[in-house]
């Protein structure tokens, strides 16, 4: 089970490395602005996950320059997943306010439907 489970995913990376998303491009200023959005946004996530492979190419295709936070082999990322979060599953996307208040957004597609909400994407 665990080959199989290993597997699968050295396969998924395969096929993401082999099929590249290609970048949306904007204007610098809207781009500037997306950045300044996101800056304070962190995908908890493992490499392998078809899940966050998901949400990492919605990334790519999208431009979005979010950091990516590994919850499997960082033991600080781990737990901070954990204990803030709620439960160690990934994707899941760590979202900071101007005052500081932190939301953690599970669930692959409904992170997908945030971005596209709070950026304004299209
Ligand atoms: N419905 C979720 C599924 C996420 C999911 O199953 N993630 C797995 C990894 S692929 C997970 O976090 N498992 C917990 C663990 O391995 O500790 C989504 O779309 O984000």
């Amino acid at each position: 089970m665990k080959f199989i489970r290993w597997f699968l995913g050295r396969l998924i990376l395969t096929i993401n490395f082999l099929t590249p998303p290609r970048a949306v491009e904007r204007d610098p200023g809207t781009q500037k602005a997306i950045d300044a959005k996101t800056a304070k946004m962190s995908l908890y996530q493992f490499e392998a996950c078809p899940f966050c492979v998901k949400v990492r190419r919605h990334f790519k295709r999208q431009a979005l320059n979010i950091e990516v936070r590994d919850a499997k082999n960082n033991a600080v990322f781990k737990d901070e997943l954990t204990q803030k979060g709620g439960k160690h599953q990934v994707p899941c996307l760590r979202i900071e306010d101007e005052q500081k208040n932190v939301k953690w957004l599970y669930e692959s597609k409904d992170i997908i439907t945030y971005l596209h909400t709070e950026l304004g994407l299209t």
